[in-house]
């Protein structure tokens, strides 16, 4: 199950995780925006979603509970479909220690200041209990710590993502290390 899947694959595959509201879908959009039609974008929440993969609803958390199984089976067809095209996955999700590490070639770690995620996720129209429990996992940094203990130390990156600037510039060195891991595979 972890035979590198990477001597085979073309193009490099990304998690973008963290926290929910600290950007991960924009960032991992704007990545496959700005990589051209070489990599493409895998919204794993909309994905999980699309193809009902639940168990049930927590309604005290307000949040559907995931079908790991069904979700990392269709995950894998996807991702080999997309590996045989030749194109890169830039992935986001708030979970990334489901996933087989032979998945991804890097693990980006998304944070966000405790005020900013906040007035995010207020905006968001989280409920009081919600938004506590999501602050609180970004204050333990429960993702961080989980993609460290998932993946090889030196494929994660914990970066910020507070302003705007954080990021064009998470976007523009996500997509410099796409070119040379290119560039080192050919
Ligand atoms: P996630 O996918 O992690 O839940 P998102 O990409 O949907 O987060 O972003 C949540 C909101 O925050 C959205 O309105 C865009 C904004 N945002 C995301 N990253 C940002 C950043 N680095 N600076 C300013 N705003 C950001």
């Amino acid at each position: 199950d972890d035979a590198p899947m990477s001597v085979s694959r073309r193009r490099p595959n990304i998690l973008i995780t963290g926290s929910p509201g600290v950007g991960k879908t924009c960032t991992a959009a704007s990545i496959a925006k700005t990589m051209g039609s070489d990599m493409v974008h895998v919204n794993v929440g909309k994905f999980a979603e699309e193809h009902k993969c639940y168990e049930g609803r927590d309604e005290e958390l307000d949040t559907n509970i995931l079908d790991e199984d069904k979700l990392l089976d269709l995950l894998e067809i996807q991702f080999q479909q997309l590996a045989a095209a030749n194109k890169g996955i830039v992935a986001d999700f708030h979970v990334c220690e489901i996933f087989p590490e032979r998945f991804f070639d890097l693990v980006l770690v998304l944070r966000t200041k405790t005020e900013t995620l906040f007035d995010r996720l207020t905006a968001r129209g989280y409920s009081e209990r919600k938004r506590s429990e999501n602050m609180e996992a970004e204050i333990m940094q429960v993702i961080l710590e989980e993609a460290r203990a998932s993946y090889a130390t030196e494929i994660v990156h914990e970066v910020p993502s507070n302003t705007v600037a954080d990021l064009q510039s998470n976007v523009q060195r996500a997509c410099q290390w796409c070119d040379q891991w290119v560039a080192d595979h050919t």
